[in-house]
């Protein structure tokens, strides 16, 4: 009660203006009236900081008396975008805040914008992380994510002559009032050196990894404010240093550059964000930089238990679940046997029995290319003790359960092995993560069916019980919530504030559907999204789009699985069609587009071009009379994403067919009232399912049509002769008419024709394009495309990250929830 009263005197509007004031004062040194806004942000953010640490000690305190389990959410990526809002909204301070500022001749909807995104992750992956942090504090469950504290985040996009050319993200130049330092906690990882095996008096065999080279590890925490929750948890990152700042001798010598060598070399470790699907480059750091920050988490793990408690080993598991979001963290396991076997003394089996019961995994792809491996020679030169502790996994499981199952099949041993033979030595961190886990879990029930019969087929025959399905959400709070105050409002006037917490309360929505007047408010609110994305799209794309024409919107990494260049197809041959046919009659559309491509991805990079030199065509082109406009907003990432979604009328979500292994972004749109047009992929398998197939326009190969076309010979020449629409659009692209020079695209068309079109694209375009004409039909009828926009937000409430979080809380790590 008493931490509650002084939250309440904390949170008046008189003690939110002095604590600005104070820390624009005495933290920053800034005179009130001269300050920056810059100052402003920081001062502010800092008072808010200083109400949610409190919380954050309250919850680790309460945590501890009460010996509670904890996950600990191992991840490579978190792309948290901005957190002042987020935590102002979710603190239920957000008013108090704004009436502080406005007291103090301040907007804080402007200072709002002085943050940089925190943009430590790629894409999906590292945003769900984010929606994960959120949704585990608002649930009251005990959680700390780790990952690494990247100086340099995903890299600046920009568009020169409609190519992308990367900058880096400088998000911490100024420093960030989110994070706080905690020295007191460093750790020290170790690296290279090599093995020895010794005897101790009794003649027993250990080994000792000796000559290693040091790294140090500084964790730095930030908080994450649970919505309408007292508990606080911590996200810790970790930042690399060298373990003495230089070396005196050489600096006696005075040679000072050489003696801070060392230096610089650490620090590398957390200098950037590797982005996805990128070439061999820096493979050997990336993989220092996996293990660094799993060294220091379960280092820091293990401090936690041997300090808090004096339980035996075989508790572990009951105060510890570590979940592996995707296999870049999965050296974990063989590091938590370091620690168990070599330097705790345990058993093999004992500690090999903690492991499985500490760790689960979370699969996040099918793609073979990006199922990661490392060649078995790197591996043995960063992590020697590592590598021999995997050979002696992969002896017992291949002479132990692989040899009962199958006897005697050394195929059934070379397809099991967590070491590939074929083409160079290569270690398979699927397999490992597989085999060192109590659970293994897809993101959405397609998905979660193809890794069973598809990627893990043998495994699954051998362990079934270890595979479930937890199908992905997104917090509501911030993709409702704060991108979408006007609408969010709108629905707790009409069905209470409940939903924001309990999303299955949403579908009490969806009976308004039938009410004109609330059809009205709900379309006033999306037109008002679309006039302020249209404002951003004028100033950083300097094109005038109409409020009024329909938004479609594809915002997702690029990548051709992913299909942009389908997308893009469709509007060639609409642009063609226009001029064919200058009095055609379309509903005008505005195709805006978002996304990064990997800086190696060469075929991406050549999407992204092409989109962006049709764009150039079709805006200027007096004969389309604005009929369609073509956007490629730069620099997407989690703030414009947050002005985007609010303004989508059609989510684009046409992905091949068992390729997507969920999708994040087709619900936060479909919860802002945006239409998928999809394949069966995915979570669209589940919304489909939730919205009916009469508020969805679903299209294309399924995945038993794929499988079943690949496997009779796939021959994309076929739909091109077959297609006039198709050939005269492709034809069109690859010549010079977009860029002047006829060989800029023929990347992409020798993708879609001479490479075999791995992703189907020409397979689903006619169905693709016959589809897109029924979105173009049914925005004409506004009442019923309101309807159907109704439908979707009201049915959506099932991809609430809360109702993912809560099952994996009860399904794989047993965790109970703590009311703070
Ligand atoms: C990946 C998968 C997505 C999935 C997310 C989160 O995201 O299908 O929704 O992980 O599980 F591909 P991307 O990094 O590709 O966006």
């Amino acid at each position: 009660m008493e931490a509650l009263a002084n939250c309440a005197v904390l949170n008046t509007t008189d003690s939110l203006k002095l604590s600005i004031t104070n820390h624009l004062r005495f933290t920053l040194g800034a005179y009130i009236e001269t300050a920056s806004e810059n100052d402003w942000y920081v001062a502010t953010s800092l008072a808010v900081r200083d109400r949610v640490m409190e919380r954050a000690t309250q919850s680790r305190r309460q945590h501890r008396a009460q010996g509670v389990r904890r996950v600990h959410y191992l991840s490579l990526e978190y792309l948290m975008g901005r957190l002042l809002e987020n935590n102002l909204r979710n603190a239920g301070i957000y008013d108090t805040a704004k009436q502080a500022l406005s007291e103090m001749g301040k907007d804080l909807d402007a200072l709002v914008q002085k943050e940089p995104d925190m943009g430590l992750g790629n894409g999906g992956l590292g945003r769900l992380a984010a929606c994960f942090m959120d949704s585990l504090s608002t649930m009251d469950l005990p959680a700390i994510g780790y990952g690494i504290h990247y100086e340099f985040g995903l890299f600046r996009q920009e568009f020169v002559n409609g190519k992308q050319v990367e900058h880096p993200d400088a998000w911490m130049r100024d420093g960030s009032p989110w994070k706080i330092a905690r020295p007191s906690y460093r750790q020290t990882v170790h690296l290279y050196g090599q093995v020895i095996q010794k005897f101790d008096e009794f003649g027993q065999p250990h080994h000792e990894w000796m000559d290693t080279k040091c790294l140090l590890g500084l964790p730095w925490d930030i908080p994450i404010v649970g919505y309408d929750s007292n508990t606080v948890n911590v996200l810790r990152l970790w930042q690399a240093q060298a373990d003495e700042d230089f070396n005196f001798k050489v600096f006696n010598e005075g040679s000072y550059i050489e003696a801070l060598r060392e230096k610089a070399i650490a620090e590398t470790v957390s200098k950037v964000l590797y982005p996805n699907d990128a070439t061999e480059s820096g493979k050997e750091l990336r993989l220092v930089q996996q293990y660094f920050f799993v060294a220091c988490s379960l280092a820091d793990i293990v401090r936690r238990f041997k300090g808090g408690y004096t339980l035996p080993w075989s508790e572990f598991p009951s105060k510890a679940a570590v979940q592996l979001n995707d296999t870049h963290p999965a050296v974990a396991i063989p590091e938590l046997m370091r620690i168990l076997v070599d330097e705790e003394k345990l058993e093999w089996s004992q500690a090999w029995d903690i492991c499985q019961k500490t760790f689960s995994y979370t699969n996040h792809t099918l793609l073979p290319e990006a199922l990661e491996t490392w060649s078995v020679a790197l591996f043995e030169r960063v992590l020697p003790r590592h590598l021999q502790i995997i050979y002696e996994i992969n002896r017992r499981f291949l002479e132990g359960d692989v040899e009962a199952r199958w006897p005697g099949d050394g195929e059934k041993k070379r397809h099991l092995s967590l070491i590939e033979e074929s083409g160079g030595k290569k270690v398979r961190m699927a397999h490992l993560s597989v085999l060192g886990s109590h659970a293994t879990n897809g993101v959405a029930a397609l998905h979660t069916r193809l890794l069973c019969e598809r990627l893990f087929p043998e495994f699954f025959e051998l362990y079934p019980d270890r595979f479930l399905n937890l199908t992905n959400g997104v917090t509501f709070r911030r993709w409702l919530d704060v991108c979408n105050p006007e609408l969010s409002s709108l629905i707790t006037e009409s069905i209470g504030s409940g939903w924001l917490k309990d999303s299955s309360k949403l579908i009490q929505l969806d009976r308004f559907a039938d009410d004109a007047s609330f059809r009205e408010k709900f379309h006033a609110i999306k037109r008002g999204h679309k006039v302020r994305l249209a404002k951003i799209i004028q100033d950083s794309c300097g094109v005038s789009v109409s409020p009024d024409a329909l938004f479609d919107v594809q915002i997702k990494r690029l990548h051709e699985y992913k299909r942009q260049h389908l997308n893009l197809l469709h509007i060639v041959s609409l642009y063609r069609k226009i001029i064919a046919n200058p009095n055609l009659d379309i509903t005008p559309r505005v195709f805006i587009f978002g996304a990064k491509a990997a800086p190696g991805y060469y075929l991406a990079k050549n999407i992204i071009h092409a989109i962006n030199a049709v764009a150039a065509k079709v805006n200027h082109d007096p004969r389309v009379d604005g009929r369609l406009k073509v956007i490629y907003i730069p620099n997407y990432g989690v703030s414009i994403a947050e002005r985007i979604i609010p303004a989508a009328d059609l989510s684009e979500q046409i992905s091949t067919a068992g390729k997507e292994a969920s999708g994040t972004g087709n619900m936060k749109l479909a919860l802002n009232g945006a239409l998928t047009i999809g394949t069966l992929d995915g979570a669209n398998v589940e919304i489909l399912e939730e919205v009916g197939p009469e508020n969805i326009f679903i299209f294309g190969l399924t995945v038993e049509e794929v499988t079943e076309l690949n496997a009779r010979g796939y021959n994309p020449w076929d739909y091109y002769n077959a297609s006039e629409e198709l050939r005269l659009s492709i034809d069109w692209l690859a010549s010079d008419y977009f860029t002047g020079n006829q060989d800029e695209f023929k990347p992409l068309r020798d993708s879609l024709l001479s490479h075999g079109d791995p992703f189907l694209v020409m397979a689903d375009y006619d169905k693709y394009a016959a589809s897109q004409a029924e979105v173009d039909k049914a925005y004409r009828d506004q009442a019923h495309w309101q309807k159907m926009a109704i439908h979707n937000t009201a049915r959506v409430g099932k991809f609430s990250s809360d109702r993912t979080i809560l099952e994996y809380a009860k399904n794989v790590w047993k965790l109970p929830q703590v009311q703070v």
